[in-house]
């Protein structure tokens, strides 16, 4: 096996940095991961102090966001890759035999069309909507705040609703084929805050079934582990 470049993962418990650590562990890949925390400002930076919140910005990500995947090679040069699917594809290429991001081209399509949907739909201008509406419009106005909440309350239940819609039609064990891949192990943490804000999620049976089948395993174990969270169903 060749020899890997350090990582460091920049992430919040329950976060949906989890399923960059999910991905990880899958793949038995080692890292080191830096828990962050809100400044006075509300911003986000490395809870160890190690960078303030505005080397955080300039260094690992443009939006004080979680995760932050920073890779240092070798040489000592470091890159910084942001956007949950960039990341857990990035990872994937790491073991590519394991086939996380789809076996064949059609595959690798469809995990990546999930990766993007579950980024852009669900967690962008649903959970986003729901959780970050200063993200959309002025929170001082609470009829404007409430609205967006709202819109994205509704967005996030059309996903799920359509995700389930795709799996009732499919058939298969998981999402994309017939084994385990990043489609899957970003669901994860979805599913999770759907329970948290109770959406309810045990009426979308496929689903529920494959987060029970992704709970059994080792991988997600130790990372609920490593993120001091209980599972759900174990
Ligand atoms: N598009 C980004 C979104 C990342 C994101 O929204 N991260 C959240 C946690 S799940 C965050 O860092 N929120 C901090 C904030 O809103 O200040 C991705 O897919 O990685």
């Amino acid at each position: 096996m060749a020899a890997l470049p350090d990582f460091t993962l920049y992430y919040s418990a329950g976060a949906c940095s989890n399923a960059v650590r999910l991905a990880l562990h899958e793949l038995s890949i080692p890292f080191q991961s830096v828990n962050t925390r809100r400044n006075a400002n509300l911003k986000i930076e490395p809870a160890d102090g190690s960078l303030t919140a505005e080397e955080y910005r300039d260094q690992v990500h443009h939006k004080n966001y979680v995760p932050g995947f920073v890779i240092t090679f070798a040489d000592g040069h470091r890159e910084s890759i942001t956007e949950t699917p960039a990341i857990l594809s990035y990872i994937a290429s790491l073991r590519p035999e394991r086939g996380l991001a789809g076996k064949t081209d059609l595959e690798k399509a469809r995990v990546l069309s999930w990766l993007v949907y579950f980024a852009g739909e669900l967690h962008g201008v649903g959970w986003g909507a729901l959780v970050a509406p200063k993200r959309f419009v002025d929170v001082s106005d609470k009829k404007l705040e409430e609205g967006v909440k709202e819109g994205g309350k509704k967005n996030i239940k059309a996903a799920y609703e359509h995700l389930e819609t795709e799996l009732q039609k499919g058939g298969g064990e998981w999402i994309v084929g017939s084994s385990l891949t990043l489609a899957d192990v970003y669901s994860y943490i979805l599913y999770r805050w759907g329970v948290k804000h109770e959406f309810g999620m045990e009426k979308y049976e496929r689903y529920t079934e494959i987060v029970k089948k992704l709970e059994a395993r080792e991988s997600t174990k130790k990372t609920l582990e490593e993120e001091g969270l209980p599972a759900h169903f174990q």
